[in-house]
């Protein structure tokens, strides 16, 4: 027989390529010996360290699976492993990474014009510009078809008018990809909006309970001028934004999945130390179970995003594909890492155990890019034929 790893119980790493792995050490080297030590800081103080997206583009992180414009261009599966190792230390850091990666470099190489790639997509691989991207609003989360926010045509450009929130890296932003309806078709496009525009602002939400570690914020939209070069010229309607979205719930599927592996490890350590009843706490069968059941999903989670990168790269991706192991993978390590926690005792409440830390942010990657419901009701439609999200 093989030999059994617990760490990695149905051998990942042999359907990983040599290039894939030399790619996922470099960025767990980085991430456990550069952000490990900054979390708590970051956490504490809800700080946005301005050195990391630099740090992280030196070594070639974002926008990884772009080719050309100083991007890596290598396989989503090497994105995926790269957004393991981030969440690994914190969903804020993953975050912030992703939004840089997926939600805004992706929509400028795909949507944009040549002359827009060369403007913004070096600048952003190199962690020089940051990225956000603005779809929900208000009045509209899940339902982002219902936007309010605007734009209409003027003599050389556009005016738009609207908000947005609960937006990733929006207060730290020197881009913004900003979804908004336009006037003279009703169609839902997306712009680039630079920071310091007048009327354009994006104040931070502040005393958030979760991902500290990232800022978040509002974006306000009060008659911003922009000229005809502002527009994704190929974006056309919703479906381009959730073209982003498909490749951002991709890599969260993989990033949750390392946070997870994170609260295992650290609690299997907990409880071969830790000594009730005269016996280690990893003695006890109902502590056993409690590693067992998790350990089992992140071993299952991180095959599904595998074979989803697989197929990804071959371009043979179905957007329902994504949404199940976003669904799956998120839900699972909020319910898991949840549990193990229960294997600190009171220790569970100190920030220096980092795994509260990890339960709290995994409550708001199972809401972001789609709630659970919402992936639930999309996988759902796709095996009934049957719309359920609205009349
Ligand atoms: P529906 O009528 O189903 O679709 C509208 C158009 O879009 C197309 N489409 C897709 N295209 C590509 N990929 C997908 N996954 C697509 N899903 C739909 C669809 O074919 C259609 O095209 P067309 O040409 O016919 O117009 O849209 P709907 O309005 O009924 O909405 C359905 C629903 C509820 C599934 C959708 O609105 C949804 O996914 N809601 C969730 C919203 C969401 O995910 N928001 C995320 C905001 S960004 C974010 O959270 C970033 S956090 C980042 C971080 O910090 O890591
Ligand atoms: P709602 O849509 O109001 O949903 C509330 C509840 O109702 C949920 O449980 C939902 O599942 C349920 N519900 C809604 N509709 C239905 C239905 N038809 N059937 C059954 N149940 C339903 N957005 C961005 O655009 N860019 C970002 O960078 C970004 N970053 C974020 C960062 C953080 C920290 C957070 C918390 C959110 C971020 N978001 C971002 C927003 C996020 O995508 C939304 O919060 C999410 O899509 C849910 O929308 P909502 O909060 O309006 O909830």
């Amino acid at each position: 027989f093989a030999k059994y790893h617990w760490e990695d119980p149905l051998n990942l790493e042999s359907q990983l390529t040599n290039e894939e792995i030399a790619i996922r050490d470099t960025a767990r080297q980085y991430c456990q010996e550069n952000l490990m030590p900054r979390v708590l800081k970051g956490w504490r103080k809800e700080e946005f360290d301005h050195n990391i997206l630099p740090e992280m583009g030196k070594l070639g992180l974002l926008g990884p699976t772009i080719t050309g414009f100083g991007c890596a261009g290598v396989s989503n599966v090497a994105y995926g492993l790269i957004a393991r190792e981030i969440e690994r230390v914190d969903s804020g850091y993953r975050s912030t990474a992703s939004v840089q990666s997926s939600l805004v470099m992706h929509p400028i190489n795909k949507f944009g014009t040549e002359a827009q790639k060369e403007k913004y997509l070096p600048l952003l691989a190199k962690g020089e510009l940051v990225g956000a991207f603005g779809l929900t609003e208000p009045n509209h989360g899940s339902d982002p078809a219902g936007m309010e926010t605007t734009a209409e045509e003027v003599d050389g450009g556009f005016i738009l008018n609207g908000s947005k929130t609960w937006i990733t890296n929006a207060p730290v932003a020197d881009v913004f990809i900003v979804w908004a309806n336009c006037k003279w078709d009703n169609r839902i496009r997306g712009f680039i909006l630079d920071k310091g525009l007048k009327g354009l602002t994006a104040p931070a939400i502040k005393n958030k309970l979760a991902l500290r570690a990232s800022l978040t914020g509002s974006i306000f939209m009060d008659s911003v001028r922009v000229s005809d070069d502002a527009l994704l010229l190929k974006s056309k309607g919703l479906g381009s934004a959730f073209s982003c979205l498909n490749s951002a719930r991709y890599g969260i599927s993989w990033g949750v999945m390392g946070a997870l592996e994170d609260c295992i490890e650290r609690t299997r350590a907990y409880a071969l130390e830790r000594r009730q009843f005269n016996r280690p706490l990893a003695s006890f069968q109902l502590v056993q179970k409690k590693l067992v059941d998790a350990q089992t999903e992140v071993a299952l989670g991180l095959l599904a995003s595998l074979q989803v990168g697989r197929l990804k790269d071959e371009g043979k991706l179905a957007p329902e594909m994504v949404s199940m192991i976003k669904r799956n993978n998120c839900g699972k390590a909020l319910q898991h890492s949840r549990v193990v926690l229960d294997i600190l005792g009171g220790n569970a409440a100190a920030d220096e155990y980092h795994v509260g830390r990890h339960v709290a942010n995994l409550q708001v990657t199972n809401t972001y890019e789609g709630t659970n419901d919402i992936h639930t009701l999309i996988l759902g439609k796709a095996m009934t034929d049957i719309q359920a999200f609205a009349n």
